[in-house]
């Protein structure tokens, strides 16, 4: 296993310096940020990333996300041209040394929560949802960061109707057209495609959603039988719905080599279904982190893991979940579950 860290670019409050004191963090997850959804990602733009990263010592090998362009979502407008975009992003960042490229379907909205700055009991800030006040949003009126937020009230209202007559099967068909363009590309090149569950795993405000559980993700893998098709395993995403169970997730996909990356975090769980991303400590929060840890080395998983959103603490600012201190010791803490498990002690 490789650990890496999310880097957002020069913009991000965290520095590069500050990743690389983390002792067991050797390479940085990151993307091309200031080219708009759907155009092709030029090599100098890649090569000028990389060379950011590789300057203090880590790698680059592993982008999240390159996103994809609501047209090819929805199989309208000008969706060919932006699938042989992605096409050419895909051949630029194998040119560049890219080994996995991280990606997710979810409809308009990437990551919802509720709140992005919720004080828990140790006066930390953390991201929650709460069902009851996601049923009060306004989801035209919504800016999460990490969102495209290029789309105006009425665009957003447009598309939300578009997906709504779509309808699930409707977006199962898209996605099947998307893998079967982009695929034989991936695999030429020798890049890993890892889609990201859709995060929380269920439908909301009413708009289809399918990367979601164990019969989904199987469906998914289905539509194409090449190792290269394959997932980014986010323990918080598909982990604060019960009804999924990560270790036996891990061991199923990751035995069959369909696991490339690995997002790692703890939820807990609340009665109602809502959930409070927590500590990644497994007493913090209702995943079992050892459990899921033992699962990934059982199945000998070699693909990339990182600590996964980190709450505020130590009076930190900066972009939700993407705080340094708390991913660091998130690092830290799965590193120790890791070096405790292996018999060689070897990452
Ligand atoms: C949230 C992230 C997601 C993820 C994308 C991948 O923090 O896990 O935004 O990067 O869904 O495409």
């Amino acid at each position: 296993m490789k650990m890496t860290f999310r880097w957002y670019g020069t913009d991000d409050p965290v520095s590069l310096e500050y990743i690389k004191q983390i002792p067991n963090i050797t390479g940085i997850v990151s993307a091309v940020y200031d080219i708009p959804v759907g155009e092709v990602w030029p090599i100098e733009k890649i090569e000028k990333l990389k060379a950011e990263v590789n300057l203090v010592g880590l790698e680059l090998e592993v982008i999240e996300s390159v996103p994809v362009h609501e047209d090819i979502k929805l199989k309208r407008n000008d969706y060919q041209r932006y699938i042989d975009n992605y096409k050419q992003t895909i051949r630029n960042l194998a040119k560049c040394g890219i080994k996995c490229i991280c990606y997710n379907f979810m409809p308009v909205f990437d990551w919802t929560r509720s709140s992005v700055d919720h004080q828990l009991n140790d006066g930390s800030k953390a991201l929650v949802y709460y069902k009851n006040e996601v049923a009060q949003l306004d989801p035209t009126k919504l800016s999460l960061p990490g969102w495209d937020t290029s789309y105006s009230v009425m665009e957003v209202s447009e598309l939300i109707t578009a997906y709504k007559e779509l309808g699930e099967e409707g977006l199962w068909e898209n996605l099947k057209y998307f893998i079967k363009e982009i695929l034989p590309v991936a695999v030429e090149c020798d890049v890993n495609m890892a889609i990201h569950p859709d995060d929380p795993p269920w439908s909301i405000f009413e708009i289809p959603r399918i990367i979601t559980n164990e019969k989904n993700l199987d469906r998914f893998l289905s539509l194409y039988d090449d190792s290269h098709h394959g997932l980014t395993l986010c323990s918080g995403s598909l982990g604060c719905a019960s009804f999924n169970d990560i270790p036996l997730l891990i061991r199923k996909y990751g035995k069959m080599r369909r696991i490339h990356f690995a997002h790692i975090r703890n939820v807990k769980i609340l009665d109602d279904g809502s959930f409070e991303e927590s500590a990644h400590y497994s007493r913090c929060g209702s995943l079992d982190m050892v459990e899921i840890m033992r699962a990934y080395i059982e199945v000998g998983f070699e693909g990339y893991i990182r600590p996964d959103h980190g709450r505020m603490i130590w009076g930190e600012t900066g972009k939700p979940g993407y705080g340094l201190y708390d991913r660091g010791l998130g690092a830290m803490y799965l590193g120790g579950i890791i070096d405790a498990l292996k018999d060689d002690g070897d990452l």
